[in-house]
């Protein structure tokens, strides 16, 4: 199922996506600015590396840990739970969802590994290790994003609410709606939590939002563009969806749906 099916949720999102869909189909991308640009405080950032990536590679979930990324892919028959090795993009260890789940965020916490689905309201748990399932979930809406702040499992569902779980009996203990200066903000996707703060991108733009875990506040906008334009996605679902973040090395990596790099950066402290 195409993801772009998603505009269908709120009519509230459907004229940017339509917008940005018409966009991409006459060969030029856009960056949805999400947030009042007269209010936010920009984010610089470098490139460090550029590395392989899967051009078959759905992405819905990025980390990292202990030296290698670890990839959720999406789509019905291509949803994959993946261990990767960052220099080569070599698929180290993989798991496959039945075809009826659209795999979606992941997330680590304990030596488990949290996989969520799309529409499923299912939830998977792996073991990090050997990836053998072990245990599974329930949730009431969709599933898109998920983090660990450690504590909680932070899961994001298209809408501007993030909800935290107790990641041992999945009951949601708290959400927070995430708002900028101009109001809500939707469509929150990936995430990965960094130093206190929770940052998500948003669907179909190249926005990576800061936001505070408390209040729900945007706190700071990062604008890849750059990134899209170098990496030349050709697929108009290729989007950037993948945030990961190595706090030993304070290396971000990034990437996209069907991108052919996954881009080693490093972000400026705000
Ligand atoms: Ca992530």
């Amino acid at each position: 199922m195409p993801r772009r099916g998603r505009s269908r949720k709120g009519a509230r999102a459907l004229p940017v996506a339509v917008v940005l869909a018409c966009a991409a189909a006459a060969g030029w991308w856009v960056s949805r600015t999400v947030v009042d640009a007269s209010q936010r405080p920009g984010g610089e950032y470098e490139i460090l590396d550029r590395h392989p990536h899967d051009v078959g590679a759905y992405t819905q979930g990025l980390y990292f840990e202990d030296g290698f990324l670890y990839e959720g892919t999406g789509r019905n028959g291509q949803s994959r739970l993946r261990k990767v090795d960052i220099a080569s993009g070599r698929i180290l260890q993989e798991a496959a969802l039945p075809f009826r789940y659209f795999g979606e965020g992941i997330a680590e916490m304990d030596s488990r590994i949290f996989q969520l689905t799309w529409t499923s309201g299912q939830g998977f748990v792996y073991d990090k290790g050997t990836f053998r399932q072990i245990g599974q979930f329930r949730y009431p809406g969709e599933g898109w994003g998920l983090t660990s702040d450690g504590e909680h499992l932070i899961m994001s569902d298209g809408t501007p609410w993030l909800r935290f779980l107790d990641p041992v009996t999945f009951a949601e203990v708290r959400r927070i709606e995430v708002r900028g200066p101009s109001g809500p903000v939707d469509q929150l996707n990936e995430l990965e939590f960094v130093n206190g703060s929770v940052y998500a991108n948003v669907w179909f733009s190249n926005s990576v939002l800061q936001i505070d875990p408390a209040s729900g506040d945007v706190v700071r906008e990062i604008d890849f563009t750059a990134l899209e334009r170098d990496a030349r996605p050709v697929d108009r679902e290729a989007v950037l969806n993948g945030i990961a973040y190595d706090a030993e090395g304070d290396r971000w990596f990034l990437t996209g749906k069907l991108w052919p790099t996954v881009y080693e950066i490093r972000i400026e402290a705000p």
